[in-house]
């Protein structure tokens, strides 16, 4: 979406910034805009309680496990709730698809359905909540592609090529929603006094000049050769000119977010740790996709480690994947290494 700001006192609303960019698609019916909206709100709901996560009555575990066998703690099945509450409803999606259901969300029969398909990750970094570390919520949306009636499996496994719009929420120092509908990247604050995002961070771009890299060293044993020779040259080892400080949040939102502003690269590589997840912790179609567009769309790349990441077609909902994303030179090498002393993993 276009958004041309000559004003620089105005105070520009995320509505408003939606709504200008609706303006320059004059096909646009305001479904995309209002589901955009949806999300918003939705945010702004469960930021309402991520700010109190410290009081007891919100804090601890469900114990319950998830379908990716990890335990829930109550902000995730709140924040899953909100998101699915605020759009069963609208008659603007066919189906949901969340990091907490097993199966396809479907829109409930006594509503009508629509031509967008919603896939989030509600509270991405949950584990970290009860030490007061920033978590987010990410989207990802997609034009049905069947017809009409229920959304299907083949409307959810659509490749990242295909977004529509994606974005993420962080709960953090302060709330940020940063979405792109693919004309550029745009960050809001949410001033939590008036209750608005309000436009901060206007056509993100990542920094040319990497600042940062994120990963978790405590796994370097199980990485292959390849990464482990990435790594090194992220530190400056061999002929590398670059020797970047180490972030790591093991919030995803956290750790892109702060390489998405500052410059960097974030890693979470296939490892050899969990035989049960040969391809890493992160998922496919609610996490990387929609990073991945954020990515290019702010001018890095995110890759597997052998291709970008937006060309993949997902087999399955909860599909892993190792994930590279960043700078877009960062993540080529990262490529480059992989080639060069994986040729196992190549197939
Ligand atoms: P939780 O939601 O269980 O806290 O997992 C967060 C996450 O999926 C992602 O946000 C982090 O980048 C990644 O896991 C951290 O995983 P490690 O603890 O294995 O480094």
């Amino acid at each position: 979406m276009e958004t041309k700001i000559t004003d620089p006192y105005q105070i520009i609303t995320i509505e408003r910034h939606i709504l200008q960019g609706e303006r320059s698609h004059p096909e646009a019916t305001g479904t995309l805009t209002n589901l955009l909206y949806d999300l918003a709100l939705a945010g702004k709901v469960i930021a309402s309680n991520t700010t109190r996560a410290g009081l007891a009555e919100i804090l601890g575990r469900t114990k319950e496990v998830n379908v990716q066998g990890e335990i829930v703690q109550k902000l995730d099945r709140f924040a899953d709730q909100t998101i699915y509450r605020i759009n069963d409803h609208t008659g603007r999606l066919a189906a949901m698809a969340s990091e907490e259901k097993e199966g396809i969300i479907p829109i409930p029969e006594n509503y009508p359905t629509g031509k967008y398909i919603l896939l989030y990750d509600p509270l991405d970094g949950s584990s970290n909540i009860d030490v007061n570390i920033p978590t987010g919520t990410i989207f990802a949306i997609y034009h049905r592609i069947t017809e009409s009636g229920p959304g299907t499996m083949q409307d959810m496994l659509q490749p990242g090529r295909n977004l529509v719009a994606a974005g993420y929420i962080v709960y953090g120092s302060s709330t940020m929603l940063v979405y792109s509908t693919g004309t550029g990247v745009h960050g809001f604050t949410l001033d939590p006094i008036v209750g608005e995002f309000l436009l901060s961070h206007p056509e993100i771009k990542i920094p040319n000049n990497p600042n940062y890299f994120s990963v978790n060293m405590g796994y370097s044993n199980y990485w292959t050769k390849g990464v482990k020779k990435y790594v090194d040259y992220l530190q400056g080892a061999g002929d590398s000119l670059i020797n970047l400080s180490m972030r790591y949040v093991g919030s995803l939102v956290a750790d892109f977010h702060r390489n998405l502003l500052a410059g960097g690269v974030f890693c979470y590589p296939a490892d050899t740790k969990d035989p049960t997840k040969p391809s890493g912790k992160l998922r496919l179609l609610y996490e990387a996709a929609p990073l991945a567009f954020i990515a290019e769309q702010a001018g890095g790349y995110a890759s597997n480690g052998k291709t970008n990441i937006l060309d993949i077609t997902p087999e399955s909902l909860h599909q892993r994947t190792p994930l590279f994303i960043g700078n877009r030179e960062l993540v080529l090498t990262a490529e480059e290494f992989i080639r060069h002393n994986d040729p196992e993993h190549l197939e």
